[in-house]
């Protein structure tokens, strides 16, 4: 038997456990599906405290808004599922193993699969369907009631800063890929700011609401959960939106072969805006509305300059497959944000389109 198994056995409640499995490609935490003899399944994850400095954070916030989520499910008669919390033999939320790591547990969705990318504009109506319900879901919780689980999350004045101070000791010579990516965010400096100055409302947030983290029924086609909830917290809805529309709408991934070729599909955006709109239009409000483009924008870039500044840092965030893997996740990301630009107008008033049907 090995240590993986032993850990899984802290959160079993005695069945015997047939099969740990990895699971998924997070790019931050590791996860692991586990199989017991009567093959019901659980996902068991060891979160990566070097990102998430207080993994206790997580758990607290899992218990107070699974709770709320699973009351208002019921009340409602959704069809919907939230992964739950499944305590360790000692009764806490998480198992610390001898050598320090964080573990915890949560239910598996049954029935259900998620897809790297859209497949099509059905799956990307479900895919912004599946965001404005779980934000639907949570929005009458009080932010008070979340933690902040990874402070400085999605803002993205923060992550420039960072990339200022980590680039400035950077010493090795440019490639023209790495000349390229400084030059894309020279560009676009005074634009890191418009969301954070924009005056907008905190709300509770899902926080990574990219297309393979929402689960779609495998008979039905539906969206029935959003799961990765370790970034449930205050944030502005606009991360989000921004978040899943910036996944969804590049329809090579985020791990294009070829950065050049990448671009946003219109269609894909509007359809995953659409089924986001019908269930968010109950609380969003008319300066919300106003943001929507540059969430979009914003969001893609954000994310390339995380991915460019964790390249120049020596890959310490995220985790790579291979030497450049940061550097071509970040070029796939400027592209797409180019593209977006690209697409404004057509973008913009596609965002009128849906707010009035
Ligand atoms: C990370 O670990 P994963 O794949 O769920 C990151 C997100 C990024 C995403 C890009 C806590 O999510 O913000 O959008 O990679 N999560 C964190 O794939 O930084
Ligand atoms: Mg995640």
């Amino acid at each position: 038997m090995n240590n993986l198994n032993v850990i899984a056995e802290q959160f079993a409640s005695g069945r015997t456990i047939t099969e740990v499995a990895e699971f998924g490609n997070g790019n931050i935490n590791d996860t692991y599906i586990v199989t017991d003899a009567t093959q019901e399944k659980f996902v068991l994850q060891r979160i990566n405290t070097h990102v998430f400095k207080q993994p206790q954070r997580i758990m607290q916030n899992m218990r107070a808004f699974t709770e709320h989520v699973h009351q208002r499910v019921q009340k409602e008669s959704r069809m919907w599922q939230s992964p739950r919390v499944i305590p360790a033999q000692d009764g806490n939320d998480f198992f610390i193993d001898p050598t320090g790591n964080f573990w915890r547990a949560i239910s598996f969705i049954q029935n259900a699969r998620s897809y790297d990318t859209i497949t099509n504009l059905a799956h990307a109506r479900e895919v912004g369907s599946a965001l404005g319900t779980f934000q639907s879901l949570i929005s009458d919780l009080p932010i008070t009631s979340l933690a902040d689980t990874l402070e400085g999350f999605h803002i993205t004045p923060l992550y420039l800063k960072h990339y200022d101070h980590v680039h400035a000791q950077h010493k090795r010579t440019p490639s023209p890929e790495v000349k390229h990516a400084i030059q894309f965010i020279e560009d676009r400096r005074t634009f890191a700011f418009t969301l954070e100055n924009a005056g907008l409302t905190q709300r509770p947030i899902h926080g990574d609401p990219k297309v393979n983290n929402v689960m779609v029924h495998n008979e039905t086609g539906k969206a029935i959960s959003i799961v990765d909830l370790d970034t449930v917290k205050p944030g502005l809805v606009h991360y989000d939106i921004g978040d899943c529309i910036r996944s969804g709408s590049n329809p090579f991934g985020e791990d294009a072969e070829n950065w050049e070729t990448v671009h946003y599909n219109p269609e894909i955006g509007s359809a995953i805006l659409e089924g986001y709109l019908a269930e968010a239009q109950a609380f969003l409000t008319a300066a919300d509305y106003e943001h929507l483009f540059t969430s979009v924008r914003l969001l893609a870039f954000e994310l390339g300059l995380r991915f460019f500044t964790d390249y120049l840092a020596g890959d310490v965030y995220f985790k790579v497959k291979y030497p450049e893997h940061n550097l071509q996740r970040a070029l796939v990301q400027f592209q797409l944000t180019r593209s977006i630009e690209a697409h404004e107008a057509e973008i913009r008033n596609n965002i009128k389109k849906a707010i009035s049907a």
